[in-house]
């Protein structure tokens, strides 16, 4: 590592996620506290004049020191082809350019989703231990392993091993240089135009491919998903260091009724969207009983409707 001590964090969201945006970045910002000067860069993808106003106005004052940020335009690369389906946005996949919002440094980046909430110092997971590994990154718990429900297809499977681990691409440390040196950009991109009627968490598969002899696994509290419990019945890692709303259950929809969900609404309080409440209604309500332990019986079925339906989508809906 070089001798600049500052901490890069990227992050992207488009104007549907400005207020998630400035949660995630005020909780962020609230928990560095290590001295060092920290860069939060911002590829946003068309959110209004006000509605980044109000976003850089939730961080004034957010850090004891040493923070500043920046928004940038999406890079896709040479990317033809970027398959999109139900709710995510074609932002996504500029994760898989992150390298170039960095063009001149070696260092390392922490990206983040801009549906997290960060419950420590950033700095830890900067430093993490990769090894020689290119990135860190939790075990998705809701596609622990590539050949899971939801992992890889089973045409690539032959050339990876069928319990190899997957990862949440939400939240990752990457070291750029090996980045580089790996060619990530280039040969994910490769991934998705050969695979793209295949996909099923996009940026994200391409990333568990090319990478999967050359990530470091992390503590599972570094991406603690609070859905899993009542999805999965599985529990939430008690030391969530940053909780992960990932999926569509987002607690600014419905009320969550997660220690989480609690914390997040916090931390909203002391932002520009202050007094924000979750618009009731029968689809709050919807989501608020469909998030209940009983969510286990179900949600094998639902993920295999949702595949039906991406697959009939990537088929016939594209070209
Ligand atoms: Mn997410």
């Amino acid at each position: 590592m070089t001798a600049d001590p500052t901490i890069h964090v990227l992050t992207m969201a488009d104007e549907r996620y400005a207020m998630p945006l400035a949660v995630m970045g005020r909780s962020l910002l609230e928990r560095h506290r290590s001295g060092r000067p920290l860069v939060l860069r911002v590829i946003d993808d068309g959110m209004t004049a006000d509605s980044r106003r109000a976003v850089e106005e939730s961080w004034k004052g957010a850090s004891e020191g040493g923070a500043r940020w920046e928004f940038v335009e999406p890079y896709y690369g040479q990317a033809e082809r970027l398959p999109v389906w139900g709710r995510v946005p074609a932002l996504t996949y500029a994760r898989l350019f992150l390298n170039d919002q960095f063009p001149d440094r070696a260092g390392r980046v922490v990206v983040l989703d801009s549906d997290v909430l960060v419950l420590a110092d950033i700095a830890e997971l900067f430093e993490a231990d990769l090894g020689e590994h290119v990135l860190g990154a939790a075990v998705d718990p809701f596609i622990p392993t590539v050949s899971a429900l939801d992992g890889l297809p089973a045409s690539v499977r032959k050339e990876i091993p069928a319990d190899a681990p997957y990862f949440n691409a939400g939240v990752m440390v990457v070291d750029l240089a090996r980045w580089r040196e790996k060619e990530v950009s280039r040969r994910a991109l490769t991934y998705i135009e050969r695979h793209y009627r295949e996909l099923r968490q996009y940026d994200q598969d391409a990333l568990n491919y090319v990478l999967h002899e050359h990530w470091r696994e992390l503590e599972a509290g570094w991406n603690a998903q609070p859905r899993v419990t009542n999805a999965l019945g599985v529990r939430c890692p008690e030391q969530a260091r940053i909780a992960h709303f990932s999926g569509r259950l987002k607690p600014w929809l419905y009320q969550g009724g997660t220690e989480w969900d609690r914390a997040y609404f916090e931390v909203l309080e002391r932002t520009a969207w202050k007094g924000f409440q979750v618009v009731g209604g029968w689809k709050a309500l919807a989501w608020r009983v469909y998030d209940s332990p009983l969510r286990r019986l179900v949600h094998g079925l639902e993920r295999r409707a949702l595949a039906a339906q991406r697959t009939a989508l990537l088929r016939w809906g594209m070209r």
